[in-house]
């Protein structure tokens, strides 16, 4: 048996609720009620539309429509490839009218995670854009299609090369608001960054996740005259709900939906949508102060720059402080749930060395050694954590979810200092991920690959530092034979097994043996020791 969904024990649902966490609204509700109060606001912008909150509203009820009768229908999964665009949100919205279940995949992803993902969740339907940086998607999703039953339709946003085109699906009348979907369902599915051999999936329902946009809203205290220039791909948690998309529009604000991360375009939009408040990742932290001090564009409308997703050195920090005139916001997030944020009117160094504060009360916060007890305070040890928008399970993760919780907190493998103010410091990381700049993958998972390539007989990654990634991959290989493989030899195979190219060897490093730990694993500590 596999389990979809953990609930909350209901003794912590009836306080969420009790405490006004969870508003027992759904997200098609949510899209009804803004639109009922912002109707002919701007809601979102691209490169290509404007649509007013009425718009968007009556676009996905009709894409809905078009959906509907394809066959889909509440609980199904669909699988969403789409960049920055409209046509995400809308899509988006309509599965939510529908009470199916979008699952956020990366643009970056190829076969080897889009058919795990298809099968994993028996999704019914794949949304890809037509080809984006020369990479043709519907060839990828036909190749996910003929590998996976269950996958019926591939819908295409441009030209559909043979499958459906996203713009046939508009339907000529919207679709009424039907309440298919209870606020417990888990409205989306987000990806996790890996520790495992396989992506694991997060379940975020209704009432949690629009529960995690509202506290992120009000933690940066927007009002209806929020403009949020949406940097990071917009299936990223971040971008779509700390406070991102949702937060936004819960607000009757505006989004903008920046096509690529370039500080030089996006300035460009900034200027023109006099944008309020964007968020980045440490990687395009250096590309942005660059550009913000060689730029003629207007900035100054800007109120909150967020940047997470990774480690900030403090020096990086301090810069961006002085060099953009609004605040900077420390975010350490993750898509499983807890969201920190710094006071936009903390003490510039609080903000400058802190990865800040839950942003709920009624998040539960703990630090504690290998043996599970809590470290003294100021130390360093494991973050725990369980909350009104924290999972309690991955989505068909049985076995690893045994391991993955301990008394309903989720562990998150980051390691932290908690400061007498409650602001976390992350220091470091158990889990065995590597995160460059913001990209994260589980080593386990590139390892597997490594191993089935002919030249490898045992292939370990290892997160080394690197000043503006603030990590790089290390591949430790055993070489199978006498021929040892190169970096890029590695790097056609793993290309030509489907991986997506974020999950990528900056350096490769032969060995004769792998060290290993008493169970037979390779010794990931003596590794460690071997890089500094
Ligand atoms: C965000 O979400 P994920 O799921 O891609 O990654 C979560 C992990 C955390 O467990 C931690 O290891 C790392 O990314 N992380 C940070 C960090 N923010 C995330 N490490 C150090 N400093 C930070 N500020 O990355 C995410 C989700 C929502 C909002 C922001 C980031």
């Amino acid at each position: 048996m596999t389990t979809d969904f953990v609930p909350w024990p209901e003794e912590d649902a009836a306080r969420y609720r009790a405490a006004g966490y969870w508003r027992g609204e759904t997200s098609s509700r949510f899209l009804e009620r803004v639109t009922g109060l912002s109707g002919e606001r701007t809601a979102l912008v691209d490169d290509r539309v404007r649509l007013t909150y009425r718009d968007l509203f009556e676009q996905s009820r009709r894409v809905a429509g078009g959906l509907r009768a394809l066959g889909v229908g509440a609980g199904d999964k669909v699988l969403v490839q789409l960049p920055n665009r409209a046509e995400f949100v809308v899509l988006w919205f309509a599965l939510q009218h529908l009470g199916a279940v979008p699952v956020h995949t990366q643009p970056g992803h190829r076969h080897a995670e889009m058919i795990h993902l298809a099968r994993l969740t028996e999704a019914v339907a794949y949304v890809v854009p037509d080809v984006r940086s020369r990479f043709d998607h519907r060839e990828l999703a036909s190749l996910v299609r003929a590998n996976v039953p269950s996958l019926r339709h591939v819908i295409v946003v441009g030209d559909p090369g043979g499958h459906i085109a996203f713009e046939d699906l508009l339907a000529p009348a919207p679709v009424p608001v039907e309440d298919l979907a209870r606020p417990g369902d888990v409205a989306l599915l987000l990806l996790s960054g890996g520790t495992t051999g396989a992506p694991k999936l997060i379940p975020r329902t209704h009432d949690d996740y629009l529960c995690n946009a509202r506290l992120a809203a009000e933690a940066c205290r927007l009002g209806d005259d929020a403009v949020y220039l949406a940097v990071l791909t917009i299936g990223f948690n971040f971008t779509f709900g700390c406070p991102g998309l949702l937060g936004v529009l819960g607000v009757g604000g505006t989004v903008v939906l920046a096509d690529n991360p370039d500080p030089s375009y996006c300035f460009g939009l900034l200027e023109r949508e006099r944008v309020t408040i964007t968020a980045i990742n440490p990687l395009l932290t250096p590309l942005w102060l660059d550009e913000a001090l060689a730029t003629d564009a207007d900035l100054s409308s800007l109120r909150v720059l967020q940047i997470g997703g990774a480690r900030l050195p403090g020096d990086l920090a301090r810069q961006v402080a002085a060099t953009f005139g609004g605040t900077l916001q420390q975010v350490f997030g993750m898509a499983e749930g807890l969201l920190c944020t710094t006071g936009l009117d903390e003490a510039p160094e609080v903000i400058a060395t802190t990865q800040g504060r839950p942003v709920a009360e009624a998040d539960e916060v703990r630090v504690v050694d290998e043996h599970g007890a809590e470290v003294p305070g100021g130390a360093v040890g494991e973050l725990l954590t369980k909350g009104p928008y924290t999972l309690r399970g991955y989505y068909r993760a049985d076995e690893h979810n045994a391991t993955a919780f301990t008394d309903g907190f989720y562990r998150t493998g980051d390691l932290v200092r908690r400061l007498p103010s409650g602001h976390l410091v992350v220091v470091g990381r158990r889990k065995e991920q590597i995160n460059r700049g913001g990209e994260k993958f589980a080593a386990p998972e590139v390892e597997g690959h490594l191993e089935a390539h002919p030249l490898v007989r045992a292939a370990a990654l290892l997160p080394a530092p690197h000043p503006y990634l603030g990590e790089r991959s290390v591949a430790f290989i055993v070489p199978a034979g006498t021929g040892a493989p190169t970096r890029e030899d590695l790097l056609t195979h793993l290309a030509a097994r489907g991986l997506a190219a974020y999950k990528t060897v900056d350096e490769v490093r032969l060995l004769e043996e792998m060290p290993s730990t008493p169970v037979g694993k390779a010794d990931k500590k003596a590794l460690a020791r071997l890089l500094v």
